[in-house]
């Protein structure tokens, strides 16, 4: 199947009922068949979209499914490779998993692995992360950038930059980035970020950012243990978001932010990241596998640890803790 043809299809079907996409012409300009344009319509209705024809004119889009398959993300994609290559799966336990998989066997820089579900979907330390079906954008992104396994932490500053932006420009919601990977809205939590690594000593492989954003799930569709702390968009912008634009929208902040990155250096992404930070200047208590003490976080350093100054003066530079605003 050519996703090109056919996100390209959906893209210009979404110009209404005035401007219908002559399947002739498409096929032209691809060097198809009109049958295969034809194929593609059907294989649109089947996915649950709505679609019109008017007589020797052609088709146009009536209504769309909240849909998370390729070409329904890739008709809005502005990138040169993020989620140019994109494999969709219903439902599988962790899109991580098949992630590395991927990288192992060569994947391109910028595929993405994306469920509707997953059924045991990983936080960090082993931690669960619920991944109700068909409410979020639960992915793996598969970068390889050229960095040195030093700078990869960062990579999680840089995709939770760019995830606030894309919901900045798609929504209502302010979010707020919680150090290291947590996105928030009103103080719960709407997205988390899995950072990991695939490297030789001095080289890194791939870098496989695992996203989950909540988007359309109601409070009753988060576990009871979390209700109290999680929140999606839906909730927070009192109306549906739709994911394909979404994840689309990530992809092109995503590609943006990493390319600054290794070409500029981490200072703009600092700079950028502590503008949305809601840890800077404040009391902070901070919980390490070895023990919690309490602190002032002060910003980020060029390496991407929080700095904090502890109550002598001193300051700290911390790589993973989890923190808590006090
Ligand atoms: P984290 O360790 O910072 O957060 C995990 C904690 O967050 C859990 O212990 C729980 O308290 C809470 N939590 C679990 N699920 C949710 C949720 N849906 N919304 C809000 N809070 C929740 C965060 O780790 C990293 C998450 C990455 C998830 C992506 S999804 C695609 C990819 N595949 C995969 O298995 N993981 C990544």
């Amino acid at each position: 199947m050519n996703t090109n043809v056919k996100s390209e299809l959906l893209k210009r079907m979404s110009a209404g009922k005035d401007h219908p996409v002559s399947g002739q012409q498409l096929a032209e300009e691809y060097g198809v068949s009109r049958t295969a344009i034809w194929k593609y319509v059907k294989e649109l209705e089947s996915e649950g979209y709505e679609i019109g024809s008017i007589r020797k004119r052609g088709y146009y889009l009536i209504d769309s499914p909240d849909t998370i398959l390729p070409a329904a993300v890739q008709q809005f994609l502005q990138t040169k490779q993020y989620g140019r290559t994109i494999r969709h799966i219903e439902s599988c336990p962790s899109t991580q998993m098949l992630a590395h998989e991927e990288a192992q066997n060569g994947a391109p820089d910028g595929m993405v692995i994306i469920a509707d579900e997953q059924t045991a979907g990983k936080g960090r330390l082993s931690r669960p992360w619920s991944s109700a079906a068909g409410k979020g954008i639960w992915m793996s992104v598969i970068t390889r950038p050229e960095l040195t396994p030093q700078q990869a932490p960062q990579m999680t500053l840089v995709a939770a930059v760019a995830i606030v932006r894309a919901i900045e420009e798609l929504t209502e919601v302010t979010p707020t980035i919680k150090w290291p990977n947590d996105i928030l809205a009103g103080g719960r939590k709407l997205t988390g970020i899995l950072t990991e690594l695939q490297a030789d000593p001095d080289r890194v492989k791939a870098i496989i950012l695992g996203i989950g954003m909540n988007v359309n799930q109601q409070s009753q569709d988060f576990p009871e243990e979390i209700r109290a702390i999680a929140t999606s968009l839906s909730i927070e912008e009192g109306q549906p978001v739709n994911r394909a634009k979404l994840t689309a929208k990530v992809l092109d902040y995503l590609e943006l932010y990493v390319a600054l990155y290794v070409d500029k250096g981490f200072t703009p992404i600092k700079l950028l990241w502590e503008s949305y930070a809601d840890s800077i200047g404040k009391r902070v208590r901070i919980s390490t596998l070895q023990d919690t003490y309490e602190a002032t976080a002060r910003g980020i350093s060029e390496d991407g640890r929080l700095e904090v100054v502890l109550d002598d003066g001193t300051v700290r530079g911390i790589y993973s803790a989890d923190i808590h605003i006090i």
